[in-house]
């Protein structure tokens, strides 16, 4: 470099040095203040962020709600991974019109309302586990939603003057799998938790798979998830209709790798466990909560037609009730709504009408006394039964010990010529059909919009459609001459072959309505699934090891399918539909073994003759139709 050269750059560094040390005075300041003092004396409630301190040193952004001149008020906790800021603005001065479920509780309640961003998510520090586990093989460190629920009420009881000392966690979904979490070693001061449409297994049922095959519209809320800690990169749109979404990408895997999934580290993690391995049965929290004692009272909160977890809240009721031996540790409410609608509006659902919002019954006849029996001493024994359950169909509420109500099942059998029957049957032979898998058959009716607005009714949207495919097997019974109750979790018994060496099998349990519905004729023919799942046949023999089924010969597969407590009333019609594909909630299983099915090749995927052998059955939960 010359002479020249050198004094040139050292003149340009020294000029950008000074033009970056001393900025111009702007001669147009800006209007915003530097620090805006909010002035909030007219509301009725006093709202602070707090940063709570853990063990581990890290600190929880949360958010304390408390109604003005509150005195020895409880506390209701709700953690998530969501944006405790977004579910708490103060874009009004009434607490009772802040956005988030349950305002009646904090406005008639009087209770202190506490959100708190989990670790490593929005305001909170710390590392982002997608449901972190417990501390143990699955976790290295020392912290889990258990500690941090134990360090965060017991820094609320010491630092909320207006509180009582006493809390209740409460949640959705995610937001339920954490009140599950805070009963594992639990802090002396939690009185009760309330887990609504918890997450509990992820492979089993939940939000992740069901019976193996992968949920793979999924993906978005990973990528959202994950990508970021406040969710500012999003997923997006490239189809009108999911289907060809998911169909041209080919495979979850591939889909995942166009989009930069594979950076994410739950995304990795869900890929290198597609089986119910130890990773998954560690996690499953009806098993780790099962395995300890009880000593915090639970009330789960179970949905009939939960889109995303409608497996959790009955398994860990199943772990839990035969620990209650007193009867009043344990209950359970089942209503006859969709993820989370126990906090809306529960009039209806889709195209089904209950009458009344059973959603506000719950909230002010079930959850609202029993909150108060357990965290404002003297307040009233509720009078709450430990089971409140919708009958759907017959659409009232039942006052139950326990549920299901009874234990004995009945077969239904499903004939080859496509009617069912309970009477044993002698006959021989098979239904068949043809699954292609580059013709899945969809989950709802297309275009399978990406804005959502399909997503939350979906159950209970109307199976008529798919009856009428010629790569779906609709048995259907005569019209009833007495109603028909089940009460539990009805079982596939499938009697079944694929030409392939690998297959899915869907069970869809459904009442079909009789031909014309008077007050509601557009109900005239609906079916309606009443419960109904997939299995992935891989995993016949073994959750944990999946094997290729051999081509072309009738074998077994067993499943459960989801809890329901339904009157099919006279007149309506039984029916059960067999399918292979469920598309694009479900990955398509290649019906050629792969190792994985993530990344299954485009020429993995084959048509396969699907035959349902004469002695496949149902298993129904009946009990009496009283
Ligand atoms: N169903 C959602 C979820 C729960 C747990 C894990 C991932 C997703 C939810 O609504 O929070």
């Amino acid at each position: 470099m010359t002479r020249t050269r050198i004094a040139a750059a050292l003149s340009l560094l020294v000029c950008s040095l000074t033009f970056a040390q001393s900025p111009k005075p702007d001669p147009f300041p800006s209007e915003i203040p530097s620090a805006f003092k909010p002035v909030r004396d007219s509301f009725n409630y006093v709202r602070r962020e707090v940063k709570i301190p853990m063990r581990d040193g890290v600190k929880l952004h949360t958010v304390i709600v408390t109604p003005r001149g509150a005195k020895d008020a409880p506390i209701l906790l709700m953690r998530t991974p969501y944006d405790a800021n977004r579910r708490t603005p103060a874009t009004s001065a009434h607490i009772e019109s802040m956005l988030g479920g349950w305002p009646e509780l904090l406005t008639e309640g009087g209770y202190i309302r506490v959100e708190q961003d989990v670790r490593g998510k929005y305001g909170s520090e710390g590392t982002y586990i997608m449901n972190r586990p417990l501390r143990g093989p699955l976790n290295p460190t020392k912290v889990d939603h258990a500690t941090d629920t134990y360090d965060t009420i017991d820094w609320l009881v010491k630092n909320i003057p207006e509180s009582n000392g006493r809390v209740g966690i409460i949640g959705i979904s995610y937001g339920g799998f954490l009140p599950l979490m805070a009963l594992v070693d639990p802090h002396p001061a939690l009185k009760v938790s309330i887990p609504i449409n918890p997450m509990v297994d992820g492979w089993m049922g939940d939000d992740w798979f069901h019976h193996g095959a992968f949920r793979q519209t999924m993906m978005p809320y990973i990528y959202d998830q994950e990508a970021t800690r406040s969710n500012d990169e999003k997923w997006w749109t490239s189809h009108y209709d999911d289907y060809d979404t998911y169909l041209e990408a080919g495979s979850a895997g591939a889909l995942a790798k166009a989009r930069g999934l594979e950076q994410i580290g739950f995304w990795r993690r869900i890929t290198e466990h597609p089986a119910y391995d130890s990773w998954w049965q560690q996690q499953a929290m009806d098993r780790i909560l099962g395995a300890r004692p009880l000593t915090v009272p639970v009330m789960l909160v179970h949905s009939w037609w939960d889109q995303e977890d409608i497996y959790g809240a009955i398994a860990v009721y199943k772990a839990l009730e035969p620990k209650d031996t007193r009867n009043d540790m344990v209950y359970l409410v089942a209503g006859p709504w969709n993820h989370g609608q126990s906090s809306r509006d529960g009039s209806s659902l889709g195209a089904l009408r209950f009458g009344s919002d059973t959603s506000a019954w719950f909230r002010a006849s079930v959850l609202r006394p029993f909150l108060d029996q357990h965290l404002k001493p003297g307040a009233p024994r509720a009078d709450v039964a430990p089971v409140t359950v919708f009958e759907t169909g017959r659409n009232r509420w039942q006052r139950l010990d326990a549920w299901p109500e009874g234990k004995a099942t009945r077969r239904l059998y499903l004939r080859p010529a496509l009617d069912v029957s309970f009477e044993p049957q002698e006959a021989d032979g098979f239904a068949e059909y043809v699954s292609d898998p580059a013709k899945p058959v969809p989950y709802i009716a297309r275009p399978v919009f990406a804005d959502g607005r399909a997503w939350g009714p979906w159950l209970v949207s109307d199976q008529r459609e798919a009856s009428g495919r010629p790569d779906v097997l609709a048995y259907v019974s005569e019209p009833l001459t007495a109603p028909v109750k089940i009460s539990g979790l009805p079982v596939a018994n499938l009697i079944a072959s694929t030409s392939g060496t690998d297959s899915d099998w869907v069970v869809k349990l459904i009442d079909v309505y009789p031909p014309e519905v008077p007050r509601q004729p557009e109900m005239g023919g609906y079916q309606l699934m009443v419960s109904g799942d997939i299995f992935r046949g891989r995993y016949r023999e073994s959750f944990e090891t999946p094997k290729a089924i051999e081509a072309d010969r009738p074998l077994p597969y067993r499943f459960a399918l989801p809890a329901a407590n339904h009157v099919f009333l006279p007149g309506h019609r039984i029916m059960v539909q067999v399918q292979s594909t469920w598309f694009p909630l479900y990955d398509r299983n290649p019906q050629t073994f792969v190792p994985t099915i993530f990344f299954a090749k485009p020429e993995d995927y084959r048509k396969a003759v699907q035959r349902v052998y004469a002695g496949s059955f149902i298993e129904m939960p009946m009990v009496p139709a009283m």
